[in-house]
């Protein structure tokens, strides 16, 4: 991918908060993580934490299958999460503005979602907290592992909504939705500051997505990754893999172990 094409999709974020990237993996790769995901729905998601009597359209799972942390199942996720044409694009937006366009990132949320039949679609929202922040705090890159079309629960998107300081008010009508229509092994890019949202899932068919949030270094994790991840799987990462995980971001204990908030080593895991 040439430097210009990169640009290119960096303008498109910055400027409409999102960028369609086609055929990035194959049907056969997309088939391949589908069947991990199933297999990890089935054994996890009965020993799932979930919020108990929650309302809210996004903490409730009972309409889809999710599964989490992907980076302690297999290895064969990092191909994913170290794509270098998505890294190339995250190297431009998400240092831009840190002390000499360089301080680093990582990925902080690692989760895949399959909407189910009757899923009535989740409220638009952004997934950075604080909405039309100056610059991109957080990315988020979903891989479509099936096509996104208006049938199937595809992602609702408010163009340029990442630069408005407020949240989406859902008792509204939000003007001016686009959804989602692109092929699997495409890869949806998005700043976590756009108001957006999964649609109403009309169909009984799969629809896999892996959601990716890539975050500059000083917001926390969606999850421990120094306590989650299995020595076994740590101990065969790279270093570039260690770094996107994070484990050289690990605050110290206290000022006796280190006084930088970021080490030139890699924290290892508990166990
Ligand atoms: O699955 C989608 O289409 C979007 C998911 C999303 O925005 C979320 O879970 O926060």
């Amino acid at each position: 991918m040439t430097n210009k094409k990169i640009y290119t999709y960096v303008n498109k974020i910055e400027k409409y908060g999102y960028v369609v990237i086609n055929n990035l993996i194959s049907k056969k790769e997309c088939k391949k993580y589908k069947i991990l995901l199933e297999k990890y729905y089935k054994k996890y998601n009965k020993k799932y934490a979930l919020p108990k009597n929650n309302k809210s359209s996004l903490a409730d799972k009972s309409l889809e299958k999710v599964v989490f942390n992907l980076h302690n199942k297999d290895l064969s996720w990092f191909k994913l999460f170290e794509n270098k044409t998505i890294i190339k694009i995250l190297d431009v937006i998400l240092k831009k503005g840190s002390y000499k366009n360089s301080e680093p990132y990582y990925l902080n949320n690692i989760s895949a979602r399959s909407p189910l039949k009757g899923n009535k679609g989740q409220q638009i929202h952004v997934d950075s907290n604080l909405p039309g922040v100056n610059y991109n705090l957080v990315t988020n890159v979903q891989w479509l592992f099936d096509d996104f079309n208006k049938e199937n629960g595809s992602t609702y998107l408010v163009a340029k909504t990442h630069k408005i300081k407020k949240f989406a008010d859902n008792k509204k009508n939000i003007k001016n939705k686009i959804l989602v229509k692109a092929k699997q092994g495409s890869v949806l890019i998005y700043n976590a500051n756009l108001w957006h949202g999964g649609s109403e899932k009309k169909n009984d068919n799969s629809r896999w997505a892996l959601i990716l949030g890539y975050a500059r270094w000083f917001i926390k994790p969606s999850f421990d990754y120094l306590q989650n991840t299995p020595l076994k799987i740590f101990n065969q990462l790279s270093k570039n893999q260690k770094s996107i995980l994070g484990f050289n971001l690990i605050p110290p204990k206290d000022e006796f172990t280190r006084t930088t908030r970021r080490s030139t080593f890699f924290e290892k895991p508990k166990f």
